[in-house]
């Protein structure tokens, strides 16, 4: 299952609780306070981890609970303090302060979990409470008195996964999006004859000489009217708002019965529609499925319609072209 938004309640450990006791020894009289303080309650803490790639753990975990702290002792022993519990969450999350509903409560959100192993403590553990032998005095030399521990941390919260890569995949359902991306990277996505293959971003990373490498995000088909919800378009474009370029693969022989340019102008539209500043960052075509007839066609219309644009065909399916794009996607991305 892939989850990329989801509401969670979370809570700290509270403090533990402050004892009370008496130092009580042999030949010792009246051996005064000695009741410790309280632990401190667990916090709850979100860690990125890029092992991770949507927030389904959370799914089966909406309620997070770090354990309290343990209660003081007699002989001065402090209790417990609780461990940190820590939740983690893909690289890429963003996390909003919620209401019970889990509508955000602020516009900003508290955190933008970016980098791997980044961590955030969304609630905060309460201190332990105070045990009797801070109480003492000249006046009162066996005080009773002792306090609870702090209460921890408590809240709901909105978080949502926007993928970070450097390119994304950006095309209609059957362009041939996760064909390349099988082809360029050891990512694994589905391939068939069908739409909406994907249902969901997958990553894939890109290996060039030099250790160089790129992360390229294949976000399932958009459709027009994808900004309004249509397909599975809307609920994936946040996807791509993070990406640094976009590669918008065609189906350049048009084999659906469609007509390439034209599938460009709207899919540059409905990114528009999204976000009117995704239609300012860079962009580059791809054109797929070189193989079949009516592609080379096709490829001028394209290229005449976009003389600016930067287009490389290919067949993803029988690996042509591969090399140059990938020299291409290194230039584009200046690595
Ligand atoms: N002839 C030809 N067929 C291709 C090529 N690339 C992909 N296909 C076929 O097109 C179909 C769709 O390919 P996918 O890679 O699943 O397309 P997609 O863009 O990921 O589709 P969705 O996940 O549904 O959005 C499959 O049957 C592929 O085999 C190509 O270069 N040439
Ligand atoms: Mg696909």
């Amino acid at each position: 299952m892939f989850v990329d938004r989801i509401k969670v309640f979370a809570q700290a450990g509270s403090g533990g609780r402050g004892s009370v006791s008496f130092r009580r020894e042999k030949f010792v009289p009246k051996g005064g306070p000695d009741g410790g303080d309280g632990g401190r309650g667990g916090e709850v803490i979100l860690r990125a981890d890029r092992h991770v790639d949507n927030l389904s753990n959370l799914f089966y975990e909406p309620i997070i609970k770090a354990k309290s702290g343990g209660h003081g002792m007699g002989k001065k022993m402090h209790g417990k303090s609780a461990p940190a519990k820590i939740v983690k969450a893909p690289v890429g999350t963003i996390v909003w302060p919620a209401d019970e509903k889990g509508r955000p409560t602020s516009a900003a959100p508290i955190v933008d979990l970016t980098r791997d192993g980044q961590e955030f403590v969304l609630c905060r553990g309460g201190a332990g409470g105070k045990g009797n032998v801070h109480f003492k005095s000249s006046r009162n030399r066996a005080p009773r008195q002792y306090t609870e521990g702090e209460e921890g941390e408590q809240g709901h919260f909105l978080l949502e996964l926007r993928t970070i890569a450097d390119a994304g995949l950006v095309g209609y359902p059957n362009a041939g999006k996760s064909t390349l991306l099988r082809k360029v990277s050891a990512a694994r996505p589905r391939v068939a004859a069908y739409p909406f293959t994907t249902l969901h971003p997958i990553i894939g990373v890109v290996e060039f000489s030099g250790y160089r490498r790129a992360t390229i995000a294949d976000i399932p088909g958009l459709i027009e009217g994808a900004h309004r919800g249509l397909g599975l378009g809307h609920e994936f474009l946040r996807h791509i708002t993070r990406c640094r370029i976009f590669l918008f693969v065609v189906d350049v022989a048009g084999s659906e019965g469609r007509n390439p340019v034209e599938d460009l102008q709207q899919l540059r539209k409905e990114l528009d529609l999204y976000d009117p500043l995704l239609s300012q960052r860079p962009w580059f075509v791809i054109a797929n499925k070189m193989d079949l007839p009516g592609a080379e066609e096709n490829l001028s219309g394209v290229r005449q319609k976009f003389p600016k644009i930067d287009i490389v065909p290919i067949s993803a399916a029988k690996g042509e072209g591969i090399e140059e794009l990938k020299k291409k996607l290194a230039r584009w991305l200046e690595l």
